[in-house]
This record gives structure tokens, sequence and C-alpha cells, in this order.
């Protein structure tokens, strides 16, 4: 993409109304635009990040077997009374009629939708196991929406559903699902601590947050240091391997991580001193099993092995797919902007055209940007008449973790910059080099 003909609104200003660097740098990255309290339009460059999380999000949910598919934003209440919960979720669930007077609902959630296809669709325990999920825009009448896309009234939730005939065929499900979620968070570049909480108005008694620790979180941690030391890296693991996934069920949860809901002072106590912590951390995942809860007075049933009619026993699990956008910022950032890693970045790389209208750089950043395009990676390429303290200055807020920057002077020599936005580290080389380079880095990713 070339910048002088793409929509970067990038703000010089510093946003009065935003109190957190994510929120101030989504703003001035002219990633976001608010529509109302809570209620965001995506700018294309935020756009693309949001498509980059969704895609890892699919690819680790499609290699654990979970199928995708999409339900609609809005519902009819009378699935929600059938299962109960239309009076007890409250005011924090948009409700409206239509023409005919029928009573709708901006969905919250989709246990209800869900579990209304399987009971019409689902006849024997030969269907099972199934994890069923989509990724789609929810609605949640927040109190109070706050801190840009972190807490919104409108955002956008992975959410998957699992159907199995057992509560040991749902567990697995459940630690199944645990073993996906720190992959995909692994994969963008984050750590997230799957923490005891409490399951709210989901339902069930096993549930766990994945929390990403950070001072500006919503919620108050408590937890074992030692439990910060834990990765999945890349380990192979056997979704289909009941032993292996309660393994690393085990390994993430064994140690004390708990949230403010579920916190034990005298099971704190109990953790070494040293190693006691008390942070904050932002909720960008929960799991739950909850067994027959929905499926119970849904009539959700199949035919056992036996011949006999049993309820299934489910579980959902979600992923807050634009909360993480903030949340890898909170993550990544410096005083300059964003520092994207590697798995989500808008574009693999920019380019900067130090002189610009100069036919040697403007022929070798055209070079540069096909050969890069050619590999399969995109770049931003910034083709203004602007100082290069400006292209820079954009280049840092944006967050793009590798620059090749393009002078005259160094090209004189045939060399172009390699610039790493981390460690801002600036290697010369030849422009081939360069994006040999770039292909080596994102091949791993
Ligand atoms: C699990 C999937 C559920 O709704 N039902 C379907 C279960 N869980 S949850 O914990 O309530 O939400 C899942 C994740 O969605 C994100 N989230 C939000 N993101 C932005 N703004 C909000 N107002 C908001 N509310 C929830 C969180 O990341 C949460 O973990």
């Amino acid at each position: 993409m070339r910048l002088s003909r793409y929509f970067l609104p990038v703000l010089k200003e510093t946003p009065a109304e935003a109190q957190i660097a994510s929120h101030r740098l989504m703003l001035r990255a002219g990633m976001i635009k608010q529509a109302s309290a809570g209620i965001y339009s995506w700018l294309p460059l935020g756009y693309r990040v949001l498509r980059r999380i969704e895609q890892i999000v699919h690819e680790e949910q499609q290699r654990a077997g979970h199928i995708p598919m999409l339900m609609p934003t809005l519902q009819s209440a009378d699935l929600w009374r059938e299962s109960g919960r239309y009076d007890a979720y409250g005011p924090e669930m948009l409700r409206f009629s239509d023409r005919q007077d029928r009573e709708m609902l901006y969905g919250p959630t989709n246990e209800e939708l869900i579990t209304d296809i399987v009971r019409a669709n689902v006849a024997s325990y030969r269907d099972l196991p199934l994890t069923l999920y989509h990724i789609q825009w929810k609605f949640r009448d927040e109190m109070r929406p706050r801190f840009g896309v972190m807490r919104g009234r409108e955002f956008l939730m992975k959410d998957g559903y699992n159907f199995d005939l057992t509560q040991d065929d749902a567990l697995h499900a459940y630690n199944r699902h645990l073993v996906t979620y720190l992959r995909t968070y692994e994969r963008m570049g984050l750590q997230a601590i799957p923490m005891r909480a409490d399951s709210g108005p989901i339902g069930g008694d096993d549930t766990h947050e994945f929390l990403v620790l950070a001072e500006t979180g919503e919620s108050e941690v408590f937890y074992d240091s030692a439990v910060t030391d834990i990765r999945l890296g890349d380990r192979d693991i056997d979704y289909d391997d009941v032993d292996q996934c309660r393994a690393v069920l085990d390994e993430f949860t064994s140690l004390y991580a708990r949230t403010d809901e579920t916190h034990d002072e005298g099971e704190f106590a109990q953790v070494p001193e040293v190693r006691r912590r008390t942070a904050r951390g932002i909720e960008v995942g929960q799991i739950f099993y909850f067994g027959t809860k929905y499926s119970e007075p849904l009539g959700a049933t199949v035919q056992g092995p036996d011949g006999k009619q049993v309820p299934l026993h489910m579980g959902s699990h979600g992923i807050g797919v634009s909360r993480l956008v903030g949340a890898i910022i909170e993550a990544s950032h410096d005083e300059r902007g964003i520092v994207w890693p590697e798995g989500v970045t808008p574009f693999h790389a920019g380019i900067v055209n130090l002189r610009q209208g100069d036919p040697s750089t403007d022929s070798a950043c055209d070079g540069i940007y096909r050969q890069l395009e050619a590999s399969g990676l995109t770049a931003l390429y910034d083709d203004r008449e602007e100082r290069a303290g400006a292209k820079f200055a954009t280049m840092d807020l944006i967050g793009l973790p590798w620059r090749i920057t393009v002078g005259p002077r160094g090209l004189a020599n045939g060399q172009v910059e390699l610039t790493s936005r981390r460690t801002g580290e600036n290697e010369a080389m030849s422009p081939e080099s360069a994006i040999a380079r770039l292909k080596e880095i994102y091949a791993d990713v």
C-alpha cells in the first residue's frame, strides 16, 4: 500500500478523552473512531490488525478440529425465555421489538442460539464430540464503557461451544480450549495467564479467565510469580490426546493464580512470600464448563449408546478479539507509539523514501515494494512529499516492526537501512539482503 493513496488519519494532538496508552495510540494512529459511547468504527489500519487477530484465532481453533460458522447478531427473546436467562441477564442486554412487536435482542453471547441449532440437528452420540464457533459482534450495554475497545458496548468476540456425551468428554473439550487459547495468545506476542475466576451470568463451576498483566487492566489479580515463567512454546500437541491436554492444564493452573472474584487469602498465604504478587490484568478470554445448564431446559438431548436420551454436556469459550487489539498495545508500546509484534502487525514492513521525486530512490523503493509483495509480505510505502522526520514519526507511531529506509547517500553505495522498531537498531545492507532478512523473520511467525 502506498501511503499517498491510503486512508491513515493520524492525529497530532493527544486526544483528551483517552486515559490509557492503547486508547490514545489507537486514536492517534488512525485505527478507530468513536461512533458513540463504547461503539467504534474500525478505520483501515485498525481493521487490518483486527483481521490479523481473527486469522490467528481461526487457525488455532481449526487446528484443534473446531468448526467455524456464523450466527446472527440479532436474536429472538423466546429462546432466552426457554433457558431462563431473559430476565436474569439484566440491563446489559439491549432489547427491542421489531415491526411485528416480536421481542428481539442484540446478542451478548450465543449459548441459547447454538443449543437451538444443535438440538434440531444432532440426535445421536455418534455425532459427538462437536465444537462449533464463530467470530461475531456482540453488544453489552456496559454501565461504564471505557478505555476505547477494551471495554466497549459493541465488541468482537470469538465464541465457541462444545457438545459432548459425558462430563469427562466435556472436560477434555475444556482442557483442549485452554491449550488452543495459550497458543493463540503466544502467537500474538502475549503472555495470558489462566486464572481461576467466577462464571457470572454464563454459569457453571469450572471457569478460567486469561489475563494479560498490565497496570491499566481492569481486574485485580493474585498469583505466584513462578506462573509467569511457563510458556507453551512450539510443543507439538495432539488435541485428541486427553492426557496431553490435561497435563498442559495442570502445568498452567496448579500454581496459585486467581482474580479477585475467587481470591482466597488463606491459600495465597501458602505461596512463598517472595513469589506472591498482586497486580492488575486485562481479561482477554474465558472458558467455561457448565454441563447441562442450557441443554436441559432447551431439551438438547442425544440418544446414548444404551439407547437412552441424555442431555448434552456443554461448555463455552470466548476470546475478546477487539479487546485484544488494545491489550496488545498496552503490552507493547513506547513513548513514540505502538510496537506491533510480528504476528499481528498491520503491514510486515514500512518503506521510507527519504527523497521522494529523486529517480534513484523512487525506483529503488518501487522495486523493494514489488519484491516484498511478490514474496507474500505486505508493505506500507511512505511515498509522500514529507520531511524525513515526519515520515519516521508516522512509522514509529503506527508501529510496524520493521522499516526499510531508502536515501540517496546509501543508495549510491547500493545500500538501504533496515531498522527494528523494537530495538531501534539500524543495519545497512543491500535491498536484496533486507528483503531476504524480512522473509526469514516472517517465515517463523
Ligand atoms: C464464552 C463464549 C462469554 O461470553 N459465552 C460465549 C462466554 N464469556 S465472557 O467472558 O463474558 O466474554 C468473553 C470475552 O469477551 C471479551 N469481552 C469484552 N471485550 C470488549 N468489551 C467488552 N465489553 C467485553 N466483554 C467481554 C473478554 O475478553 C472476555 O474474556
